[in-house]
């Protein structure tokens, strides 16, 4: 991204945490389920913060429920539960594209609005995905970083969450699409390995892809989770292999810098205020009516402003928050106190 796009976009980050709600109001009594992929993950709790926030300041009330596992199972078991309460909405992260489909299905059929945040289920599952920056332009951050890091060739891997994850295998399928392209031709993939969104495992295949891959140049990591566990190794044990991907600043402080001491020069991530947010208040809005989910159907988002809802790449319909940011040296510190 350009350093004059990635200024604006974090000086407006800035401004929206300050900003007061202004329509106070339009979600007196309303009942929301938010549903994250796995529980432990700072990700989830920034966002599920944030949305809880945004949603009480309209008068709505919160459940912020977690599977047990991250798998589409354990998700099943939550939405069975969560069906019979009779919440106005559920707003879900999924665990996987198609197998949530029919507890999601049902629970429209049973009138309660579904939307989905951060990672998309199929089109059918859902009446809105709330993007957090555009799939291809995430894809497209990632695969540049590859290019640079690398030098324009040589070997590089994929660290991802579970092999299921919708969001993942989304910006894992955009990057893999982009490299298709000339000015990728030097780069070789020699692996997607799965952490599965555990630490302790992230680390472990880590481990592995250094084993096994004595050339490997870069590693890209399209999960705060696995993305951390990884910096921490390959810093430890001062490897060459340099790490991107998408991170919390607040996670990657200590392995950001361009220099050898450090492992990550640069990685990425998006307002996660603006997503937990921008999720609440698209919720909301399809509960009151004010949307349906349906392509072209704009509506205004509090302060945040106002959004068109458009086609995503799964043709399903999406409201893209914005663009991905670049976190370096430079940005790092400061936007750890936000998240
Ligand atoms: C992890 C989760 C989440 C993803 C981020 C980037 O926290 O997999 O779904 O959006 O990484």
């Amino acid at each position: 991204m350009k350093k004059s796009l990635i200024v604006a976009a974090l000086a407006g980050a800035m401004a929206l945490g300050c900003a007061a709600t202004t329509l106070a109001g339009s979600a007196d009594g309303m009942k929301i389920a938010l549903v994250g992929k796995s529980a432990g993950n700072a990700f989830f709790e920034i966002a599920a913060d944030a949305f809880v926030e945004a949603a009480e300041a309209e008068g709505a009330t919160v459940d912020v429920v977690y599977p047990e596992t991250a798998t589409a199972d354990a998700q099943i078991k939550v939405l069975d539960n969560l069906i019979s309460q009779k919440p106005d909405a559920i707003c879900i992260s999924a665990n996987d594209v198609n197998a949530l489909q029919a507890k999601l299905e049902e629970a429209m059929e049973e009138g309660i609005a579904v939307s989905s945040f951060d990672s998309a289920p199929n089109p059918d599952s859902r009446q809105v995905f709330v993007n957090q920056a555009g799939t291809k332009a995430v894809g497209q951050a990632l695969i540049d970083a590859v290019l640079d890091l690398t030098g324009g060739e040589g070997q590089w891997a994929i660290l991802s969450a579970t092999s299921q994850a919708a969001n993942q295998n989304a910006w894992i399928a955009a990057m893999e699409e982009i490299a298709e392209g000339d000015e990728y031709a030097g780069l070789e993939l020699v692996e997607v390995a799965y952490g599965d969104d555990e630490p302790q495992k992230s680390t472990d295949q880590t481990q592995v892809l250094l084993d096994n891959y004595p050339d490997l140049k870069v590693i890209v990591a399209p999960t705060t989770v696995g993305i951390a566990a990884a910096a921490k190794l390959l810093q430890d044990q001062g490897s060459v292999v340099k790490l991107t991907g998408l991170g919390l600043p607040s996670e990657m402080v200590e392995y950001t810098g361009a220099d050898d001491a450090h492992s990550c020069p640069y990685f990425y991530l998006w307002d996660m205020q603006g997503l937990g947010k921008l999720s609440a208040l698209t919720t909301i809005a399809l509960v009151n009516g004010d949307i349906t989910g349906a392509l072209d159907e704009t509506f205004t988002a509090g302060d945040l402003g106002d959004y068109t809802i458009t086609e995503a790449d799964d043709g399903g319909t999406e409201v893209v928050l914005g663009l991905p940011f670049e976190f370096n040296e430079e940005n790092v510190e400061e936007m750890a106190k936000l998240y």
